[in-house]
C-alpha cells in the first residue's frame, strides 16, 4: 500500500542542546546539572563519556545543517541552552551565545529548513539547582523571564516554540527513580516539581502571548499509552492511575488548562498534594497551548498489584499499579523497550476524541541500537530494523490522520547519534552514523530511505 501524507507534512528530526552542542563548559556558558553530577559521579555515566563529549555542533553547526539539507529535512528540532544564553541565570544574556543560536536559525532558514525550538530540555543550569531548582517556585519566574528573552532575541524567526522536552522525565528521573540529578526518592517532591514546571509553562506562555509574538507556542510531551492486563476492573484502574500521574499530570493542563480531578482526589488521599497558592488555577488556565509535539517511544503495560502495600513506607506511584511483562508483546532487541507501532495511533485518537482534537505532530520516536557497528555492511550501517521500525509506525499515524486527528509531521529521534543522559553513546538513534573519535559522519541506510520519504511525501 501507498501512504501519502497532507501537503506541508513536517519531516524532521529532533536534538537537543546539550547532547550535541558540546563546548559544555566553555563559550560563556555556565554549568548544567548534567556536568556537575559527571564530574562528582562519572561511573555513573556509560563508559564515563560525560556531557563535553558529542557530536560537536558548536563547531559542526554548518556541515549538519547541510546534511539535514541533503536529507530532505523541512524541518528540525533542537533547544536552546538556559546556561548558554544566561549564564548565572537570571541576568545579562551571553553574547557569544546569541551569536550562536542566531547564526543556526539563519542557516536552517536560509536551507528552507523550519526550527522547532525547545527552551528546556533536561538542562538545569546548576545555579538555579542550587537554588533548588523546579522545587524553589522563584525557578519558576526565572525559567519565564529567560523564555521572554527568547521570544524577543529569536522570536522574529522562530515561528514555533515549545516551553519544555518531557517534563515528566525530570521528575521521574531526578525524584522517583535516581538516574537525574539531584537523584533523590521523595514522591512529595516530586509532585512540586511537576507542580512547578506547569506553572513556568504557564508562566511562559502567558508571555508569548502578552508580547503578542507571531508563530505559536506549545510543549513536547511523552506520552505512553497505559494498558491493563485485563479488563478486569482492578487492572483497569491500575492503568488508570498510570496514565494520570505519567500523562494526565502535563497533558490536562496544557490542553484543557486544568488538572484531572481524579488525580487530585488521588492526590489527596494519599496527602502529597503540592502547595498550591491564589492565582495559580487562572495562570494554569493561560497555559493553553497551540501545538502538542508528542514523543512516543514505547507504552506502559500494568496491572493491579499482587501484593499489600507497606503502609510505613514512603508513598511511591507503584502503590496504585505493578509493572506487567505482557507475553509475546515485541521488543526491541538492541534496547530493550517494547516496540508497538499502534500505540501512536491510540495516543492520536486519545486526543481527537478526549481532547478536542488538537495540532499536534510527533516530535520524537526512533529506535536505540547498542554496538550499532556490527551492521556496518560496505562502509554504512546497514539498518533496515530502524526502516521497519518507522514505516510501521508511519502507517499507524497514518491511519490516525485519515479519521481525522491533526497530526501534522513526524520528527525522528534523531538526527546524527548523539550524547545521552547517563547513557552515552550506548543507544545510537540517529540517521547520521557519529565516529565519535573523528567526528566523520557517515549516513545510514535510515537517512536514505527517510531522505526518500521526506521528499515524495509518501512511502510503500
Ligand atoms: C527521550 C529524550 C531524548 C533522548 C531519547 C532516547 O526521552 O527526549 O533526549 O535521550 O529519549 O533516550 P536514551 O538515549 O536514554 O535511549
Amino acid at each position: 500500500m501507498k501512504y501519502t501524507f497532507p501537503a506541508g507534512f513536517w519531516w524532521g528530526s529532533a536534538s537537543s542542546a546539550l547532547q550535541t552542542e558540546g563546548e559544555s563548559q566553555h563559550g560563556g556558558k555556565s554549568q548544567t546539572t548534567w556536568d556537575v553530577w559527571f564530574a562528582r559521579q562519572p561511573w555513573r555515566f556509560h563508559q564515563g563519556i560525560g556531557p563535553d563529549e558529542t557530536s560537536t555542533f558548536y563547531q559542526h553547526w554548518q556541515q549538519d545543517i547541510a546534511l539535514l539539507k541533503q536529507l530532505n529535512h523541512n524541518s528540525f528540532r533542537t533547544s536552546i541552552s538556559w546556561s548558554r544564553l544566561i549564564p548565572d541565570g537570571t541576568g545579562e544574556v551571553n553574547p557569544e551565545a546569541v551569536i550562536f543560536y542566531n547564526t543556526v536559525i539563519d542557516e536552517l532558514l536560509a536551507q528552507g529548513i523550519t526550527p522547532f525550538i525547545t527552551l528546556f530540555h533536561f538542562d538545569m543550569p546548576m545555579v538555579m539547582q542550587e537554588k533548588g531548582g523546579w522545587e524553589n517556585r522563584d525557578v519558576v519566574a526565572a525559567f519565564a523571564r529567560y523564555a521572554d528573552t527568547c521570544f524577543r532575541l529569536f522570536g522574529n524567526r522562530v515561528k514555533h516554540w515549545f516551553t519544555f522536552n518531557e517534563p515528566i522525565v525530570p521528575v521521574e528521573g531526578g525524584y522517583l527513580y535516581d538516574f537525574h540529578y539531584p537523584n533523590v526518592v521523595d514522591f512529595r517532591r516530586a509532585a512540586t516539581v511537576a507542580y512547578h514546571t506547569v506553572l513556568a509553562h504557564a508562566s511562559a506562555v502567558r508571555l508569548f502571548r502578552a508580547g503578542r509574538y507571531e508563530g505559536e507556542i506549545g510543549i513536547v510531551l511523552n506520552l505512553t499509552p497505559s494498558y491493563p492486563r485485563s479488563d478486569n476492573p482492578a487492572d483497569v484502574n491500575a492503568a488508570h492511575c498510570a496514565d494520570l500521574l505519567f500523562n494526565r499530570s502535563f497533558l490536562d493542563p496544557v490542553l484543557r488548562g486544568q488538572y484531572p480531578q481524579d488525580l487530585v482526589e488521588l492526590l489527596k488521599q494519599y496527602d502529597q498534594l503540592p502547595l498550591c497558592e491564589p492565582g495559580d488555577s487562572a495562570l494554569i488556565a493561560d497555559g493553553k497551548i497551540d501545538l502538542l509535539g508528542i514523543n512516543y517511544y514505547q507504552p506502559r503495560r500494568v496491572k493491579c498489584r499482587d501484593s499489600a502495600v507497606n503502609p510505613d513506607a514512603p508513598f511511591m506511584p507503584e502503590w496504585l499499579f505493578d509493572h506487567y511483562d505482557m507475553p509475546g508483546r515485541q521488543m526491541n532487541p538492541y534496547r530493550g523497550w517494547e516496540i508497538y507501532p499502534p500505540g501512536i495511533y491510540d495516543i492520536l485518537t486519545n486526543l481527537r476524541v478526549n481532547y478536542n482534537n488538537p495540532r499536534c505532530f510527533i516530535s520524537e520516536n526512533g529506535m536505540g541500537v547498542e554496538n550499532e557497528a556490527r551492521f556496518i555492511n560496505n562502509g554504512k550501517i546497514n539498518d533496515e530494523y530502524r526502516i521497519d521500525f518507522i514505516s510501521n509506525h508511519l502507517a499507524w499515524l497514518h491511519k490516525g490522520i485519515s479519521e481525522g486527528c491533526q497530526c501534522l509531521g513526524y520528527h525522528m529521534w534523531t538526527f546524527i547519534d548523539n550524547w545521552s543522559w547517563c547513557n552515552g553513546y550506548k543507544n545510537r538513534y540517529g540517521f547520521v552514523q557519529l565516529d565519535l573519535s573523528t567526528q566523520q559522519r557517515i549516513v545510514k541506510k535510515s537517512g536514505e530511505w527517510f531522505s526518500a520519504v521526506a521528499a515524495s511525501n509518501s512511502f510503500d
